[in-house]
């Protein structure tokens, strides 16, 4: 058989074929732990297709469980075996220490059978729609599969289900004709593992938009920029849109396909679109912090339908508000079974930045598609960035910081005292990425690595990035409370220049960025001070200062805060959480490799007020608090999570009153900060020591 032929006869409805199957909502977290990527998801779909009887006017389409040779065209036998028997009872013993060692993944008895089912059923709806005989297809999957590397699960992904089907039809199935495949991913986060995938294969257009935040947005990696457009023949073949920030709504999405995707889809003209469809930058989603609506959704889908004859098959992937995704889907099935559809949400403006990416992206790939040469118009109203966003002209280099210790202090008056801020204060409009300083399009021999078990993929560690968290977030600031020995600004120092200060028995790793604090002010809060754990390394017999994260306005604390970089805050998290290690082979410090505050947790901290940090739950200053904000900026603190105050409510653990040395220390905090005087500060700390919880 030849290509095949229109997949709808004109004046027929669409056949859209609709796959859901409940055998894929065995994957869950092994002891029932709450997880965004969860089986409500599914079964939210579900019922929100069959209320607004959408469910029936599809072709009900059953899973079936992925051929493990179709599968080797995208993953490795090791990593074949290992989705294969993870749910094995000889596994019991080991699989939640196997989740941990990859990065975001959990296993329990059923994921093995949802995985196979998941990458088959993207097959099974492919084939259909590659064949004629759907119109276009929506496959309701889960495990989610694009973060899924050649080697290992990532990021809730067990299996690449898109990339398997894609080989599938391209490698398997020469008789159905399809021959360039389009896809989209508009999952908010990158689709690295699909990327890599088809990193140098000019037959397959890989197109993902997604929050990167500088290189700090999941999954953190420099290969989600707009210069990582391809190599060898599929040079060109890849492009990505990263947003600069969240908050990015149907405005930003319309104008990536209007000036990006769409001119190149139509000069690439496709045989088949199949779309990564995640829905985590639907409004309302917990991880994704955008704001795409049902009807967004529905448009961006519309436009696509314009292409491969309308043959497309959406695969799920992300999105973990249930409402949000259900509507979403809800939408666009109705888009894929023909209905009119008026786009009725509020109209909102592109971003300055989404201009500037869009522009640097046609700039990066104009050479390839000559279409994108044009110049885009100069007449569009933009709006500016998120506030969170505080860009400053400098990363903290000596130079442009003056020494604040040189500068008077001021005293207390009222409840908030400004001491000094805003040393630096000149802005400029926006960050801007050094042009100069991105990566280099790999065209250097170890950029591609043949592997013994597998098809040739690019590596994964190839770049010398520029985009790294730590660049990213050096620009951004936040006011850092402290409550403890922190209070006192020699020793907080010592998180951030290194070394120790009288009373301290251990001395500090200090920040990477060693820049002292932009500016420091006093406040309270209405949140409990007490003291928790029997002895600290640091500070000997006695406990250490926590704030219970619950507020209640008869407390009073005082909190001495720092203006830091967001930076130099997950440095002094990583100190207090004792996650710096001194690898005294070399003498070189290793701290975690990712922040555990980034843009995205600065986001939901300052909605939700705590942020429990999952990686360090069982840490003691593993909870993040937003106390408000200040010019601007976001205050934030790390205390004990709530859990943590009714073990010692309880006497699960213990209160025990500071040390002499450390008491000393939160003294000289107030008295030289010129709160409180010497008796005061006495009295504050011994009666927050008295009081029971
Ligand atoms: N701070 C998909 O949407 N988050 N996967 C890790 C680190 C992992 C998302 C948080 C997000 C994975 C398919
Ligand atoms: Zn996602």
């Amino acid at each position: 058989m030849a290509a095949a032929g229109a997949a709808t006869p004109v004046g027929a409805a669409p056949r859209v074929g609709l796959l859901y199957d409940d055998r894929m909502c065995a994957h869950a977290t092994p002891d029932g732990e709450k997880h965004p990527e969860n089986p409500e998801r599914l079964r939210a779909i579900r019922r929100k297709l069959d209320a607004e009887g959408v469910a029936s006017r599809c072709v009900d389409m059953k899973a079936k469980e992925a051929k493990e040779k179709y599968i080797a065209s995208v993953h490795t036998p090791n990593h074949i075996k290992l989705i294969r028997d993870i749910s094995s009872k000889e596994y019991d013993y080991r699989r939640n220490k196997t989740a941990r060692k990859f990065n975001s993944i959990y296993f329990n008895e059923g994921s093995s059978e949802s995985a196979f089912l998941a990458a088959g059923s993207v097959i099974e709806v492919a084939e259909k729609v590659a064949a004629g005989e759907l119109s276009s297809a929506i496959a309701l999957v889960r495990p989610p599969g694009h973060h899924a590397e050649h080697n290992e699960p990532m990021g809730f992904c067990l299996f690449n289900n898109v990339a398997i089907a894609a080989n599938y039809l391209l490698n398997e199935r020469p008789d159905l004709g399809i021959n360039k495949i389009l896809i989209v991913d508009w999952d908010v986060h990158h689709g690295n593992g699909t990327q890599k995938m088809f990193y140098s294969d000019p037959r397959v257009l890989f197109f993902s938009v997604h929050r990167f935040d500088y290189g700090s947005f999941y999954p953190c990696e420099g290969d989600a920029s707009h210069c990582f457009i391809g190599e060898g023949a599929g040079e060109g073949y890849n492009i990505n849109v990263p947003w600069e920030h969240g908050k990015c709504s149907d405005a930003d999405y319309v104008a990536a396909w209007d000036h990006v995707l769409l001119p190149i889809a139509e000069a690439f003209d496709p045989d088949i679109i199949l779309l990564s469809a995640g829905f985590d930058a639907a409004m309302g989603d917990p991880l994704g912090g955008c704001c795409i609506t049902p009807d967004g959704y529905a448009l961006l889908l519309t436009k696509l339908l314009g292409f491969a004859k309308g043959r497309i098959v959406m695969a799920l992937e992300g999105g973990y508000n249930l409402k949000s995704i259900a509507n979403s889907l809800c939408a666009c099935t109705k888009v894929l079974l023909g209905d009119n559809f008026t786009y009725n949400s509020p109209r909102m403006q592109p971003f300055e930045s989404t201009w500037r990416v869009i522009q640097m992206v046609r700039d990066e790939l104009k050479a390839y598609w000559p279409v994108l040469s044009s110049k885009l118009p100069d007449n569009v109203p933009l709006r500016s960035a998120p506030s969170y966003i505080e860009p400053y002209a400098s990363s903290g280099s000596e130079s442009d910081v003056e020494d604040v210790s040189e500068l008077p202090d001021a005293i207390s008056s009222v409840n908030v005292t400004q001491v000094v801020d805003d040393v630096l204060s000149k802005h400029i409009t926006m960050l801007k990425l050094d042009e100069d300083n991105l990566a280099t399009k790999n065209t250097s021999s170890d950029s591609v690595q043949a592997q013994d078990d597998g098809p040739v993929v690019a590596s994964t560690r190839i770049y010398d990035l520029p985009f790294t968290w730590r660049s990213a977030l050096s620009k951004v600031y936040v006011w850092y409370a402290s409550f403890g020995s922190n209070m006192w600004k020699p020793r907080f120092l010592c998180y951030i220049e290194g070394g120790k200060v009288d009373g301290m028995s251990i001395s500090c790793f200090g920040s990477h960025d060693t820049s002292p604090p932009r500016g420091t002010m006093w406040k309270t809060v209405p949140h409990r001070l007490f003291f928790g754990r029997s002895s600290t390394p640091c500070w000997g017999t006695g406990g250490v200062a926590f704030l219970n994260p619950e507020i209640n306005y008869n407390d009073e604390s005082y909190v001495c805060m720092y203006k830091i970089t967001l930076e130099q805050f997950n440095d002094v998290l990583f100190q207090e959480n004792r996650l710096v290690k001194d690898n005294s082979e070399d003498g070189k410090l290793e701290s975690p490799s990712s922040p555990l505050i980034g843009l995205s947790e600065i986001e939901s901290v300052s909605s939700n007020k705590a942020l429990h940090l999952e990686p360090i739950k069982d840490s003691w200053y593993s909870n993040v608090l937003h106390l408000g904000e200040e010019d601007g900026l976001p205050i934030l603190t790390m205390t004990c999570p709530s859990t943590a105050v009714a073990q010692h409510k309880s006497g699960e653990l213990p209160l025990a009153p500071p040390s002499e040395t450390y008491s000393a220390t939160l003294i000289k905090g107030l008295v030289e900060g010129k709160q409180l005087d010497a008796n005061e500060a006495a009295n504050y700390i011994s009666s927050a020591a008295a009081r029971s919880l």
